[in-house]
């Protein structure tokens, strides 16, 4: 089993979350965004060899002022059951409005989960959107 986490910074304590799985992996996968309390924001989860990966995320989106327990991080965990390390790329992307102030971010993380460098066997959206004026 191969296991990697990572932080993921551009997110604000009151943004809406939201979460997006793709893959195209035969491993078997699972990915939670989680808070340093412990606490699961999302989590989706591969249980088969079949690389038509259809995303299991267990809600689309998320308050992070519903969140029960103070926090000061947020984390990606991603585990398969590989013994190959995960090697995770991650993009960040501010969102302008049109004065230039920022809507929010998205976080992209592709990973390699072999060798073969294509970085397209798990990939994850984090779309961190700030709260509406
Ligand atoms: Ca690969």
């Amino acid at each position: 089993m191969a296991k990697v986490t990572i932080p993921i910074d551009y997110v604000n304590p009151s943004d809406v979350l939201t979460f997006c799985v793709y893959s195209m992996c035969q491993a078997k996968f699972e990915v939670t965004l989680r808070t340093d309390a412990g606490e699961t924001i999302f989590t989706a989860k591969k249980n088969n060899d079949d690389p038509n990966f259809k995303d299991n995320t267990d809600k689309r989106q998320f308050q992070l002022t519903q969140l029960k327990k103070s926090w000061e991080d947020i984390y990606l965990d991603i585990s398969n059951n590989l013994n190959t390390p995960l090697q995770p790329q991650t993009m960040v992307s501010g969102i302008l409005k049109n004065d230039g102030n920022i809507a929010g971010y998205i976080t992209n993380v592709c990973v390699e989960d072999q060798t073969d460098g294509d970085f397209q066997d798990i990939f994850i959206t984090i779309g961190a959107f700030r709260k509406k004026d």
